[in-house]
């Protein structure tokens, strides 16, 4: 097309404002924050999250909004601290403190002044000694939400923090023991730990009509709590065998069915009460009809949390919350591997508690996220630590149970894990605003493939150091005693409560523990078990200090993992190790193997406001606390002992990464076909092509770009040249801008 003289005035026009505009707008994108400190910021914790596993399915194409995340994102694997366990790094991680400051050595821990055998829960934040996020932003005059974070037990900071400022929620404090737990109702009495009713045929049942002509029925009936709920199995086509199945509690009446299932279906959440030993709770349980067979009928219950327990510290909001949110998606809090490993459910049945559980920690988030105000919001999902503890294991080809034509499957099972946690996040971008809202997403450890479960009891009853009578621990006669997460504790006359072992005797008990671990070997390799075997001065090196760690320390070799508890006992010896065994066992672990492992390692990723994109090498969990403080503008946690991450835009960063991230080739324009108006005073809605062009030379552009505006006045120009000459216009101007922004 050839250009009239009008026709080159108005284009010298358009390529001097995009000149202008391009630039402008990369230089104030990349400087506008410089100017404004204070950001807010959401906090998610993907509990078991890999950095580079994550990664890698990230460029495999399956995560899009992790894509998204990682490129315009600073991020990098993180290591954690020893213990690996989930409570000890989140405590690490809400401080900044090392676990000999933040008391939290082990998710079990044990005290001085209690038997040797006795723990607290290192998910407690009674027993957190360090100052977390959420009391230094209440004290900086802060808002918080806690969705969900270990020690974040509202109980626990009554009194420390404001309620109005500080909003905390543990939704796995809510529990009504025993009768929260999932179970199986079954008259299939080969099936282990379940619930075992009878059936029989119905009885005095009022209103089967509702159901259409039931030709046959049977009933059975559990408790629940003090309650009796009833089920009623009816053949509605004559054949003699059940179709559909009633559930109903207290009255044999199909009027009030709360549930009526086919084969295969599960139950919306029953939002209902029932009595347990005289008080009333609020629930809202999911059923799944697994088997609808007389013969062999299974019912599965999923975990069942109850509304009226210690889980938050703000009750209405915590109604908001149950009526809004709990009533839609119930309350699975972890995939349920009890009911997997037990054979009650299947594989995708429990890949359906897995995406319950996710969908329950994602509705939960989203909804406090919109409805409420806050500086500061911390979540949580666990179905990644949920699904490689089943599942990772079968990836690994030196794994003894490894099979290569099942590897895949499983393969695509955490696959599908991490695109729940992709929708999760999805949800929190669609609901953040990145221009004033900072998403961190980091994890607490990542695991390794486990081929045997080593009890340490085991080989300490072997050594005669453990005494076990009538099925349990002899404490007169016990000397030392594993506890859990690596800690073995000596039972010391005057700091155990009962303990036997004299002051003079304790380096003895102490080096005999050492000797008898030092020569454990791998039954099939005989490889060394363990990678390191210290005394509790040593665990210093490991920012293990403080009565809470253990006499002898130790840490599993990747490969194995570390369990305690009475072991069982045969022929005199005690069973020291316990093969992994695929959908019986664990077959993946973290907790007593050393965060030296890649495989290990947790990951890092921070989005939004000021915090610039690219690699940035491998951090430490340490530094999580810091750095988020520095992004909302408050000091740091009191026990903190690390500095930011240099993730702002004026810091520098690694040069590498820039390398990676702007050298892309810029992709085809040809997609603009429109026709311009004889005279242009319109938007031009090039939103699709620029944007495009843009995301691949400097991502974090892309949506500032969103309309460009001008007004010279242009005859008969096509926008498909008009569009190219842009774009190029558009490009000396972004250069223009990366340099004014790089002085
Ligand atoms: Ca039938
Ligand atoms: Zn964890």
């Amino acid at each position: 097309m050839r250009l009239g003289d009008k026709g080159k005035l108005g284009f010298t026009l358009v390529l001097v404002t995009f000149m202008i505009l391009s630039s402008f707008i990369f230089y104030s994108a990349n400087s506008t924050s410089v100017t404004d400190n204070k950001y807010k910021v959401v906090w998610l914790s993907v509990d078991s999250a890999n950095y580079y596993r994550l990664y890698n399915l990230t460029i495999e194409g399956l995560l899009p909004t992790f894509r998204f995340i990682f490129e315009n994102s600073a991020h990098g694997p993180m290591t954690v601290v020893y213990p690996s366990a989930t409570a000890v790094n989140h405590a690490s991680k809400a401080t900044g403190a090392p676990p000999g400051a933040t008391g939290i050595v082990a998710n079990s821990i044990h005290l001085p002044g209690t038997t040797v055998t006795s723990t607290v829960s290192g998910f407690n934040g009674a027993y957190l000694i360090a100052e977390p996020i959420w009391v230094t932003a209440d004290r900086s005059g802060l808002r918080t939400v806690v969705v969900s974070f270990p020690q974040s037990t509202p109980p626990a900071w009554s009194g420390k923090v404001s309620v109005d400022r500080t909003k905390l929620f543990n939704i796995y404090d809510a529990f009504i023991s025993p009768v929260s737990s999932s179970t199986l109702y079954t008259n299939n009495r080969n099936i282990p730990r379940a619930t075992y009713i009878a059936i029989s045929d119905a009885l005095n049942w009022k209103n089967t009509d509702r159901l259409g002509y039931v030709y046959n029925a049977w009933e059975s009936s559990f408790r629940l709590g003090d309650s009796t709920w009833y089920l009623y199995l009816a053949d509605l086509n004559g054949d003699n065998k059940p179709d559909k199945l009633v559930i109903v509690p207290e009255d044999k009446d199909i009027a009030k069915a709360l549930a009526v299932l086919g084969e295969g279906e599960w139950s919306k959440p029953l939002n209902t009460t029932i009595v347990f030993r005289g008080t009333t709770y609020i629930v809202a349980p999911m059923f799944k009809l697994i088997k609808l067979d007389v013969d062999d009928f299974r019912l599965y219950r999923g975990i069942m949390r109850p509304y009226n327990t210690a889980w938050f510290n703000d009750e209405r909001l915590a109604w908001e919350v149950w009526n809004n949110v709990i009533v839609r998606v119930g309350t699975f809090t972890d995939g349920d591997w009890f009911a997997l490993t037990n054979g009650w459910i299947d594989v995708e049945t429990y890949m359906e508690t897995v995406y319950y559980t996710n969908l329950f920690f994602k509705e939960f988030t989203l909804y406090v996220l919109r409805s409420t105000k806050w500086d500061l919001l911390m979540t949580y999902t666990p179905v990644i630590d949920n699904v490689y503890h089943q599942f990772l294991g079968m990836l690994y080809s030196n794994m003894p149970y490894y099979k290569h034509d099942e590897a895949s499957y499983y393969r695509s099972l955490i696959a599908r894990t991490y695109m729940y946690v992709d929708e999760f996040v999805k949800g929190i971008l669609e609901s953040i605003d990145p221009r004033n809202t900072v998403l961190v997403i980091t994890s607490d450890h990542g695991q390794c493939p486990v081929k045997y479960i080593v009890n340490i009891n085991a080989i300490l009853y072997n050594a005669n150091l453990i005494s076990i009578r009538g099925g349990a621990v002899a404490l007169n006669e016990t000397k030392a005693w594993y506890v859990s997460h690596g800690h073995i504790f000596v039972n010391l006359a005057g700091r155990e409560d009962r303990g036997i072992v004299r002051p003079e005797e304790y380096l003895d008990v102490v080096n005999q523990v050492i000797k008898t671990l030092q020569e454990v070997r791998d039954p099939d390799t005989n490889e060394p078990v363990f990678d390191i075997i210290l005394t509790r001065d040593q665990a210093v090196t490991l920012n293990l200090w403080g009565p809470r760690v253990g006499d002898v320390v130790i840490a599993t070799r990747c490969g194995y993992t570390a369990t305690g508890g009475i072991p069982t006992i045969r022929d005199s010896r005690a069973i020291v190790f316990t093969p992994a065994a695929p959908l019986r066992t664990l077959i993946a672990d973290h907790g007593t193997i050393l965060p030296t492992y890649r495989d290990l390692h947790g990951t890092f990723i921070a989005y939004g406001g000021p915090v610039k994109r690219g690699y940035i090498g491998v951090v430490s969990i340490l530094n999580i606390a810091p750095t988020i403080s520095e992004i909302l503008g408050i000091d740091r946690p009191r026990d903190s002992t690390s500095a930011p991450l240099p993730i702002r835009i004026e810091t520098l960063v690694i040069p590498t990464t820039i390398t990676a991230t702007e050298t892309r080739i810029i992709e085809s324009t040809a997609t603009v076909t429109r026709t311009i108006p004889t005279t242009i005073t319109t938007t031009l809605q090039t939103t699709t092509t620029l944007t495009r062009t843009i995301e691949s030379t400097v991502t974090s552009i892309a949506t500032v770009l969103a309309t460009i505006t001008q007004t010279s006045t242009v005859e008969k120009l096509r926008l498909d040249t008009l569009a190219v000459v842009a774009i190029i216009a558009l490009l000396v101007g972004a250069s223009i801008g990366f340099i004014m922004r790089k002085r």
